[in-house]
């Protein structure tokens, strides 16, 4: 199968397997877990950070950060396609108490005048605005990047109200890697970050959250008033550690990948959100013209063709490249396509 639902369905690599199943453990509890501290410590030094926290997805890490940062009551400035928004199953006002504030970004970008006008006035009638959410790379908005000055702008307003800075860096190896700036400076400007070790990068599970030595020991607390604190957990730690040794520099193979599936999309009559040559890292959208074929039916043929995405909405799909996906598979993929649908 080739499979395009998501960089969430990589696999993990020998290597990782390999370290997992030799990985030296103890009881993270009592912080006595020489593997998950390593991959922390090493997560922190690369990013530039005082301090991080293994934790067992992004989602967790994006609840813990946002809950560190927060009190009931206050509310959170979000882009409107944002991930932690619509996809974290309302854990702001579920567990947060908050009111988020949404703003329409341009590809996922929104901008300083945009977050100025949403920061609520500071009289008492008002929920008091604490933080905003960033999302680098955008994942609605089709794999996205915030550029180091958007990013500084962006928090420079959020600083003049007093906000904390929050961002969700799911995917910030993918944007590191297309702008050619360093993570560390990409997610200098932000309080705390969220990094995803599951998409990209391969692993079966697990998300790094950083930021400075006092909101770790913060998101530590939350982390285990959501169930997430963990045991022996250097045996999923270690494949972590392989990941950001082994798994970062290739990415540039996945957006290469991810250009060429919307070239053959496109020339098989797919309507692309943007242009091939502007597909930004590993995420692309098409939609299927009603003139062509029916959407459904088109996932259906294309599945049946051994090629798999996820039912499409609005006539459009997401496709994800991922290290599980060769060129070879993109041709394969493409000449498929073109099969389902008759040209
Ligand atoms: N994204 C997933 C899910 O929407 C299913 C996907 O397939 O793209 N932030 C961003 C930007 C994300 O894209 C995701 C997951 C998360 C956070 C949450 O990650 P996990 O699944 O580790 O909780």
């Amino acid at each position: 199968m080739i499979n395009l639902r998501s960089d969430t369905v990589s696999k993990p690599t020998d290597i990782m397997r390999r370290a997992m199943a030799h990985a030296e453990v103890g009881d993270d509890y009592y912080r006595e877990d020489p593997t998950v501290i390593a991959l922390e410590e090493k997560a922190a030094e690369l990013f530039g950070k005082e301090a991080a926290i293994f934790v067992f997805s992004a989602t967790m890490s994006n609840v813990v950060s946002v809950l560190s940062h927060t009190r009931r009551g206050q509310s959170v400035i979000l882009e409107e396609l944002s991930h932690i928004y619509n996809n974290e199953a309302g854990f702001l006002s579920a567990f947060g108490g908050l009111t988020p504030r949404t703003v329409k970004g341009e590809k996922g970008r929104i901008t300083p005048d945009q977050v100025e006008a949403a920061v609520f006035p500071t009289a008492v009638l008002h929920p008091q605005t604490s933080l905003l959410c960033l999302e680098n790379t955008h994942n609605h908005a089709g794999g996205t990047c915030l550029s180091l000055d958007q990013t500084r702008a962006l928090s420079d307003t959020a600083r003049s109200h007093g906000m904390k800075v929050h961002l969700d860096g799911a995917r910030i190896f993918n944007s590191s890697m297309a702008q050619g700036v360093s993570v560390r400076e990409l997610t200098a400007d932000a309080d705390s970050v969220t990094v995803c070790l599951t998409k990209g990068l391969g692993c079966p599970v697990g998300a790094i959250c950083l930021g400075s030595g006092d909101f770790v020991e913060e998101a530590r607390r939350w982390r285990q008033a959501v169930g997430g604190g963990m045991r022996q957990a250097g045996v999923i730690a270690a494949a972590g550690i392989v990941a950001l040794d082994t798994m970062v520099d290739r990415l540039a193979e996945d957006h290469a990948n991810a250009r060429l599936l919307a070239a053959r999309l496109a020339e098989a009559g797919l309507e692309l959100d943007c242009p091939p040559e502007e597909v930004e890292t590993n995420i692309i959208f098409a939609t299927i013209p009603s003139g062509l074929m029916d959407a459904e039916a088109f996932v259906e043929g294309w599945a049946r063709e051994g090629v798999s995405v996820n039912p499409p909405k609005d006539r459009r799909i997401r496709l994800i490249t991922h290290h599980n996906i060769s060129a070879d598979d993109i041709e394969a993929a493409g000449a498929a396509a073109r099969r389902v649908l008759g040209r």
